[in-house]
């Protein structure tokens, strides 16, 4: 049986999308983030990356992590490629060019979206969102952002999802996009991704896996 460690008040939440999409049975052990406990190590904390179990599955101690049988994944869109090739029907690959596509969107995600639009969500998150510096660091995060938000503006001109149908490369690449949502202006240039992005997550297995994200403690 497929494991997936991390909360998902974390990027596990991008392979336990992905599984709710699929409906593919896996056993989730609920692994959170060591920093957002005040002693990792006190006598009943909750499982956490710190703990030498986990550190046996990640030794990077960070989540989401994977087991598949002998398969041991970390970086969560390594498991998503994973797990849409091996069980993701039409979410995954139907060929060897496809499955060179969502690769190209796991990259693209990872390298030209993630860094830029994790800053805007760090900004706001230490509740600099309305601050002249905060204002600052989200702005020039987002003209980072301009030529990838271009490059997917053009793509999603007349199309519904990145490939011929929604597959993890649309998961990939929302869940890194969706770090920078909390910049307004973010997507106001761009009406293609923003309408593509309220089209995943308007998907019954995004309203999901958000409410049980919901229910976690933050
Ligand atoms: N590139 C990795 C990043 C993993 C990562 O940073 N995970 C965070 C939670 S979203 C974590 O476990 N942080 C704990 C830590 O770094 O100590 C991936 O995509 O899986």
């Amino acid at each position: 049986m497929l494991t997936i460690y991390g909360v998902y008040r974390s990027r596990a939440i991008r392979p336990l999308w992905l599984l709710a999409e699929s409906g593919t049975p896996f056993t989730h052990v609920p692994v959170t983030q060591a920093y957002r406990l005040a002693d990792p190590h006190a006598p009943g904390a909750p499982l956490n990356t710190a703990m030498a179990d986990f550190l046996a599955v990640n030794p990077l101690g960070q989540v989401p992590a994977m087991r598949d049988g002998a398969l041991v994944l970390s970086e969560s869109l390594a498991i998503c490629l994973h797990i849409a090739r091996k069980f993701g029907g039409k979410l995954g690959p139907a060929s060897d060019d496809d499955a060179s596509v969502m690769e190209q969107w796991a990259l693209f995600a990872a390298t030209a979206v993630e860094p830029y639009a994790i800053e805007i969500l760090y900004t706001a998150r230490d509740g600099l969102a309305n601050t002249p510096t905060g204002e600052g660091i989200m702005r020039v995060a987002a003209e980072k952002l301009a030529r990838p938000l271009a490059r997917l503006e053009g793509h999603l001109a007349g199309r519904d999802w990145l490939m011929d149908r929604f597959s993890v490369a649309d998961i990939m690449v929302e869940e890194c996009l969706r770090y920078g949502q909390s910049y307004g202006p973010l997507l106001e240039a761009f009406p293609n991704v923003a309408r593509w992005m309220a089209a995943c997550q308007a998907r019954p297995a995004f309203q999901e896996i958000w409410a049980k994200r919901m229910a976690e403690p933050e």
